[in-house]
């Protein structure tokens, strides 16, 4: 949604040095003694933040010059679209040009983020990079980390989006003092973005919110996306599969069985590639009844069990398969693609021909009860590099538009969520209306966790809330490189305070089967943890429909009036509410700061409290995380959902409010989704020193429960009204005190 009021047009060739609205925070400056430049200064303290330095146009991205503002080729128009979003359009008229682009000249000493979600550098800041907007290949720590974004953040307290989905590239250099991007497009529409509020905690979340009202934000996807979700691959080596079972069929009923036996809740299984007969496994629209003797009833029964059944899914037509075969014939197949990493190629999407029969042959997966795809590749060669913006999206729209109409689908704004979810590793931008992100491939080391925790801050600064890792790392040598038992328990705290938590097994590195009781200890217990945590990823994803803000989120996000903060790249915060330090070194040490400007509680003891401004080192086994809560914070935490716990006969849902009441937060609040009732309930707590006390309110909740006010002695319990309530209580300390 956009602001209404249009503050002005202006033509940069126009005479006119500088204009402004009198309203508007934000003004337009050019220079006159610079015929490529504008600046966007703030009205109120008459200081430059943002130095668009030109834009460029050219024959070849390497031959792209600063166009001036009145050149005869390239036309550029900017407008005020609202009180801090500057729209810029240009078009060039040349022939020759075929490339569009803008370079800014940064603040000394601002840092960058965005753009990629890979850490390139090991960091979570953009230094010195200069690469596509692409997907990536064979890289450090994580293979294939190709979501992406035209988008990126300045400290000095702005914001660009190019909205394109044309090939280009982007670079970043602190020692040139300069931001560029270019684009293998003859027209662009960029969006400088300023902070709706200067300063203060709301002032760098306003940029991500702004984006998300330019772009496409992500949907609400079905309670069952946030896991804890088990899957497989390989599925036609022999050798995969533990004792006593003999085929993929087997596997997956035996996966359901042992999460049943050992008590560990979980919400799907899902299927990796190879599954349909033929090379790769793929392209034939069916199950190879040699692994899957009947498939259909292998469905039915994990969903009698409460799971939902997610299947592997790709653009790519491998050679001999009906799926190459009926494209190579009617031509929908790229031409000249010489992959050396797979056989096969991808499918034209924008043919609308080819668009239109992958899509109802792929109708075969939700027919049988498949909810969900697993949305793999893209970022193989399968396609012209410069199509593969334009083709990952078109896929994911397909594969998006082929669930919803058998499951049901969700619309931004809209309370009802899907009813499947789709998750995919090369994404770019306005993917994330049709599907989650996955970590890519990590590898099984501390540096793929670490990695893997810096991926997913950076993913919430491109607006990809909805993100998981593969928790154990994904890269697993037989024999050799099987997860740790440590590293796969750290990892399990990770994922769960991740938005997504997801499982692969492998031969070899199957919890129940490989490792040792204590490490099924800590599987239980983070599928438990995360599973009563759905409450609070749900408000937060249903807020992300409209306000795009991630659930991990780099912790400048929520405190950007601390300077230590901006590089803090293996802590974040989870919502507003938890700041969280997944421990990855193997002494098990973690040095947590905690950012000024308030105080945090030790999440699981409820003792313990830190100020802000400090830094401690934790010293944990396998059994804990370093996780705190903000004074002040309100949780909602519960058992909403059965999923596969068909163990406990007496199940039935459960909701509590856990409220944690400072004396220095006077009023702090929570906006709960309720999913049964599709109503967001707003929880507010109010504290006063001077009476020492705290009043909790909340409005109809559909599920019966406890509001918990933590205090120092113990809570204070009260049970939930269904209509509603208010609880106070006097004469109380804070455990923040
Ligand atoms: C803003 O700054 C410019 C140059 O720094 C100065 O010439 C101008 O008078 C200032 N305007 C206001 C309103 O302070
Ligand atoms: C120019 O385009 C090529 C091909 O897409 C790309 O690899 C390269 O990084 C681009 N160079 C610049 C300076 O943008
Ligand atoms: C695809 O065509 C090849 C070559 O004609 C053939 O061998 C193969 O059986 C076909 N695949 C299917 C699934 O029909
Ligand atoms: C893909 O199809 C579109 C629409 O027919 C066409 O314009 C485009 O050139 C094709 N791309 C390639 C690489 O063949
Ligand atoms: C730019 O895009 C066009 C299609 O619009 C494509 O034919 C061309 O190869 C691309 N150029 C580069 C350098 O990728
Ligand atoms: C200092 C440093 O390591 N810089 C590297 C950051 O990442 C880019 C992209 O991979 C490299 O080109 C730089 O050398």
């Amino acid at each position: 949604m956009l602001f209404k009021a249009s503050l002005l047009i202006l033509l940069l060739g126009a005479a006119a040095s500088t204009a402004h609205d009198a309203s508007s925070p934000y003004k337009l400056k050019e220079i006159s003694s610079n015929p490529y430049a504008f600046t966007i200064m703030s009205t109120a303290s008459n200081t430059t933040i943002v130095s668009n330095t030109g834009i460029l146009t050219g024959a070849t991205n390497t031959s792209m010059t600063a166009t001036p503002k009145t050149s005869h080729d390239t036309k550029i128009t900017t407008q005020f679209i609202a009180p801090s979003i500057l729209h810029v359009h240009t078009q060039t008229t040349g022939t020759t040009l075929s490339f569009t682009g803008a370079q800014f000249s940064t603040t000394p000493g601002a840092k960058h983020y965005g753009v990629w979600s890979y850490p390139f550098n090991d960091s979570i800041t953009n230094a010195e990079i200069a690469f596509d907007l692409k997907g990536l290949q064979g890289n450090d720590g994580i293979n294939y980390a190709s979501a992406r974004a035209p988008f990126f953040i300045s400290s000095a307290g702005y914001a660009v989006y190019a909205d394109t989905q044309a090939m280009g590239s982007f670079s970043f250099s602190d020692e040139m003092g300069q931001v560029e991007f270019r684009f293998n497009a003859t027209a662009l529409n960029y969006y400088i973005i300023l902070p709706e509020v200067m300063g203060g905690e709301g002032a760098f979340k306003s940029l991500l919110t702004q984006y998300a009202s330019l772009t496409d934000t992500s949907p609400l996807w079905s309670p069952r996306a946030y896991g804890p979700m088990f899957w497989h691959n390989d599925f036609q080596r022999a050798s995969a599969f533990p004792e006593g079972v003999g085929n993929a069929q087997e596997f997956v009923r035996d996966v359901v069985d042992q999460l049943a036996a050992h008590r560990v809740r979980a919400s799907a299984v899902m299927v990796d590639r190879p599954y349909g007969t033929g090379d790769e496994g793929w392209g034939n629209y069916d199950f190879d009844p040699k692994y899957w003797p009947d498939v259909q009833g292998l469905v039915h029964e994990v969903a009698d069990k409460g799971l939902d059944f997610q299947a592997w899914v790709a653009n790519r037509a491998v050679p001999g398969s009906e799926l190459f075969n009926t494209s190579a014939s009617n031509n929908w197949l790229f031409p000249d693609i010489q992959n050396e990493l797979q056989p096969g190629v991808a499918l034209n999407l924008s043919i609308p021909d080819a668009y239109t029969y992958l899509q109802d042959a792929m109708n075969f997966l939700p027919r049988l009860g498949i909810k969900g795809y697993k949305i793999d590749r893209g970022d193989e060669n399968e396609m012209p590099i410069w199509g593969e913006n334009v083709q990952t999206y078109l896929f994911h729209k397909l594969m998006y538009e082929g669930q919803a109409a058998h499951w049901g689908s969700a619309a931004r704004d809209n309370p009802r969520p899907a009813g499947f979810y789709n998750f995919a590793r090369s994404v770019n931008d306005r993917s994330r209306r049709y599907t989650g992100v996955w970590g890519a491939d990590p590898a099984s080391t501390e540096n793929g966790l670490v990695q893997s925790i810096r991926q997913g801050i950076r993913s919430g600064l491109l607006g990809f809330p909805m993100w998981g890792s593969d928790c154990g790392g994904y890269t697993r040598k037989i024999g050799t490189g099987a997860p740790g038992e440590e590293l796969w328990a750290r990892w399990m705290w990770f994922s769960a305070f991740s938005p997504v938590y997801e499982v692969m097994l492998y031969e070899e590195s199957i919890p129940w089967y490989d490792y040792s009781e204590e490490l099924m200890g800590v599987l239980r217990e983070t599928a438990r943890l995360h599973h009563e945590l759905i409450p609070f990823i749900q408000s937060y994803m249903f807020r992300a429909t409209t306000d795009g803000l991630p659930v991990i989120r780099a912790l400048f996000l929520q405190a950007p009036h601390d300077e230590a903060v901006w590089d803090a790249d293996e802590s974040y915060f989870f919502g507003e509410e938890f700041l969280v330090a997944p421990i990855t070194q193997s002494n098990g040490e973690k040095s947590v700061y905690f950012p000024r400007g308030s105080k945090y509680l030790e999440y699981f003891g409820k003792e313990d409290v830190y100020e802000g401004g400090g830094e401690r080192v934790f010293k944990l086994d396998i059994n804990s995380v370093p996780v705190f809560v903000r004074e002040g914070a309100i949780i909602p935490r519960g058992d909403l959902y059965q999923f596969n716990n068909q163990w406990d006969r007496n199940w039935k849902p459960w909701l509590n409010i856990e409220a944690y009441p400072s004396y220095d937060v006077e009023s702090s609040g929570f906006r709960y989704f309720d999913e049964e009732s599709g109503r967001a309930v707003d929880i507010r707590m109010e504290t006063k020193k001077k009476r020492k006390m705290v009043c909790v309110s909340y409005s109809v909740l559909a599920t019966p429960g406890e509001l918990q006010i933590h205090l120092k002695g113990g809570p204070r319990k009260f049970k939930l009204a269904r209509r509603g309530g208010k609880e106070c209580v006097w004469g109380v300390d804070s455990l923040f005190d």
